[in-house]
């Protein structure tokens, strides 16, 4: 008999465009292991309301999600692509699973102090326990793994801490994930200011998926790199991170290794390296691009693969969801 595939889940919160960082850190593996896992990736677009959004913008963002998830090669035939907020499921085991996270540990979260750091006017309650609710996506579908960048491992401990303690009271109701972070491309950097990951809120220093290849040519030449002397492409991540960033993204887009890089880029400058990389990256994204532009204008293509998705990540988090409330004394309706 057949032994039942591992599972595989993932999520990103729909409150900017995609981006090479995301692409590289968390999408590109998503579809590396689509046929060895039994796979769950949905749009968080609950998450997004901790932060003021622009809801017609957040509507249009969330079905953009989804096409350029399609687009990077997430088959909906052998993925369970779905809305977060289309499976009540999340917020239902999302108030649970708050009632067994500690105020202490919540606390020590560096994306709520970042978050909180930027919104200063606007620290509300659920920036504040987002990872129970982080929690509650991942343990409803009981996956062996979690793949995202290396900023999200702190969650997915925490995760792993309040599952542990509740099984610890109820017996084993919640299988303990792992976090599964890429060798390359697990910590992209802000091209203009390396010592920052790359991210939407410094959008120069940020390659967007759907950007018209000019500019990300344009992003990439004026990427800085480092003031040492010797300005040949060599990899430290300490005395040159500027470069050995692109050399990271150039590994993570070509497959080449960092010592084969260093080799193909012996004797020429940084002049020669940066277009190079913006080439690479160019032709990465185009096809991408292009398939998401074709997908995005098919609505009726992206409802049907958002409902069956909806349907299918509904039955599984019932299931759990069920065995929760039994276990911690709620009357069955
Ligand atoms: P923000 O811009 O608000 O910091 P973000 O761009 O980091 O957000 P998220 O929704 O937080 O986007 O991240 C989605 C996924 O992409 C996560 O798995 C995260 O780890 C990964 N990711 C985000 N930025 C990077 C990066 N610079 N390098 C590698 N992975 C990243
Ligand atoms: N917190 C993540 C997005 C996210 C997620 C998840 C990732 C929400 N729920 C479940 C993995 C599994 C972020 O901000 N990038």
């Amino acid at each position: 008999m057949d032994t039942p595939k591992k599972v595989m889940l993932s999520g990103i919160q729909p409150s900017g465009d995609l981006h090479l960082g995301n692409y590289l850190g968390a999408i590109k593996n998503w579809v590396e292991r689509t046929e060895q896992f039994d796979n769950y990736y949905f749009m968080a677009d609950m998450h997004t309301i901790t932060v003021r959004q622009v809801p017609a913008d957040l509507r249009r963002r969330t079905l953009e999600q989804l096409a350029q998830y399609i687009a990077c090669g997430l088959d909906p035939e052998k993925n369970t692509l779905f809305i977060q907020s289309h499976v009540p499921a999340h917020a239902q085991l999302g108030w649970v699973l708050n009632c067994y996270t500690m105020f202490g540990e919540l606390s020590r979260m560096t994306q709520f102090k970042d978050k909180s750091a930027r919104n200063a006017d606007n620290i509300n309650g659920g920036l504040f326990t987002y990872p129970s609710l982080m929690a509650a996506d991942i343990l409803l579908y009981q996956p062996d793994y979690v793949p995202v960048g290396e900023d999200q491992k702190q969650h997915v401990e925490l995760t792993r801490n309040v599952a542990q303690r509740f099984n610890h009271v109820y017996g084993d109701v919640f299988k303990i994930p792992e976090p599964y972070i890429p060798k390359a491309g697990a910590r992209i950097m802000c091209l203009t200011n390396p010592e920052n990951k790359m991210s939407k809120s410094n959008p120069d220093g940020c390659v967007f998926l759907m950007e018209k290849p000019e500019d990300i040519m344009r992003k990439f030449k004026r990427a800085v790199t480092d003031c040492d002397t010797e300005r040949c492409v060599r990899y430290d991540r300490e005395a040159k991170p500027g470069v050995s960033n692109l050399m990271q993204i150039y590994s993570a887009v070509t497959g080449k290794s960092l010592e084969e890089i260093e080799r193909e880029f012996e004797g020429k400058g940084y002049g020669a390296f940066k277009p190079a990389v913006g080439e690479a990256v160019v032709e990465t994204l185009r096809p991408i691009r292009e398939e998401a532009t074709r997908i995005l204008s098919d609505k009726a293509y992206l409802e049907q693969v958002y409902r069956a998705g909806a349907e299918k990540a509904s039955y599984i988090a019932g299931k759990t969801l069920r065995k929760v409330y039994k276990k911690v004394g709620f009357v069955a309706p």
